[in-house]
């Protein structure tokens, strides 16, 4: 976890732009001694941050480091509470494993594990996600809202949409959703959701939801069996995006969003959803744990649910499944 000081320096220097905050304004502002903000921003710079330090001016921070770290991702972070707490490793076996276990030891709303690289990372039904060193986004987040159990999978679609807006703010490429959890672009997967519960009886004790976003990987850095199935938005792009620019944008849309959530209920992050769907309309096979059917996506219900109307006519209400569209 990061500290205390460390935090409130950075909210300093996001509010200040590209101002000179001086030593003294900072120890003022902080409630420290002037050598402790000398001695973080020395921190700051072994993390990889450029900094301009002028003689009775004090300091600015011109360049933030490659990797991605907290410090990087909280400066010029805009939300109240997602986000704001990052437990951050470089390699874990899964960030949904750590994030459980954090959530059990109960940290706030909005904590996120963010990890470098996953080396078993987890998509649904016990299926690998591929989750390559400083390439990509591989992080979960906790929730605690109190909702009923069968609406947890609303969160999977609000989740799809803050990364839709994110992308498309940071990166002006235009993904699409395709029911339940994946983001595509020019038919690619770029992003998978996997959402998880706690819970006991009908009562949530907490959401994690995982989200896996393909960022700066090249064609090379996929294994061959998703070469045509995946893609990365920098591939998408041409060029390479700032990971830590576009996990602070998605923290700021799902905050809104998630707000909006609580405030209205699913309706309004519905009808956003229904946006960005590709299926809607078009015949799809949905492979669910038991069989296969085959029909017209009807839309989705105030709950999120996938309708299919099959040949005979007969509507079915899918919960969960893989499709094909
Ligand atoms: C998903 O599952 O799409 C959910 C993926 C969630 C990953 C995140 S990363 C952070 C957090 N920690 C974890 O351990 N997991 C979450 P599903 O719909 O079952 O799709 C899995 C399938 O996508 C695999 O069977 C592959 O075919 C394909 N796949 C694997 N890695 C991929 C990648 N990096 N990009 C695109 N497709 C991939």
């Amino acid at each position: 976890m990061q500290s205390e000081i460390r935090n409130k320096l950075l909210d300093a220097f996001t509010n200040a732009g590209e101002t000179f905050l001086s030593g003294q304004y900072l120890a003022e502002l902080i409630g420290c001694s002037r050598t402790a903000v000398w001695k973080h921003m020395e921190e700051l710079r072994k993390e990889g941050f450029t900094l301009e330090a002028v003689r009775n001016r004090g300091y600015r921070i011109v360049k933030t480091p490659e990797n991605i770290t907290p410090d990087e991702i909280r400066l010029g972070l805009l939300t109240n509470f997602i986000g704001k707490n990052i437990h951050f490793e470089e390699s874990v076996e899964s960030t949904q494993k750590i994030a459980h276990r954090l959530s059990n030891e109960s940290v706030p709303e909005g904590t996120v594990v963010i990890a470098e690289e996953q080396r078993l990372g987890k998509g649904r039904m016990n299926r690998s996600w591929h989750s390559p060193k400083y390439t990509g986004i591989w992080m979960s987040l906790i929730l605690r809202p109190n909702i009923p159990l069968t609406k947890a999978p609303q969160l999977t679609l609000l989740t799809a949409v803050a990364i839709v807006q994110a992308i498309e703010e940071v990166t002006g490429l235009e993904p699409e959703i395709k029911w339940p959890n994946d983001i595509l672009i020019n038919g690619k997967k770029i992003t998978g959701i996997l959402t998880e519960l706690q819970a006991e009886a009908d009562q949530i004790h907490s959401v994690i939801i995982g989200t896996g976003i393909n960022v700066n990987q090249k064609k090379e850095d996929f294994p061959q069996e998703l070469h045509e199935k995946a893609s990365s938005l920098s591939i998408e792009k041409g060029e390479s995006i700032s990971r830590a620019e576009l996990i602070r944008s998605i923290f700021k849309h799902f905050e809104k969003l998630y707000l909006l959530y609580l405030e209205q209920g699913f309706f309004p992050i519905k009808l956003l959803w229904e946006g960005y769907a590709i299926s809607i309309g078009k015949n799809l096979k949905a492979r669910t744990l038991t069989n296969v059917i085959e029909g017209k996506a009807l839309g989705i219900t105030d709950d999120g649910v996938l309708k299919l109307e099959d040949k005979t006519g007969m509507i079915h209400h899918i919960y969960s499944a893989d499709i094909e569209i």
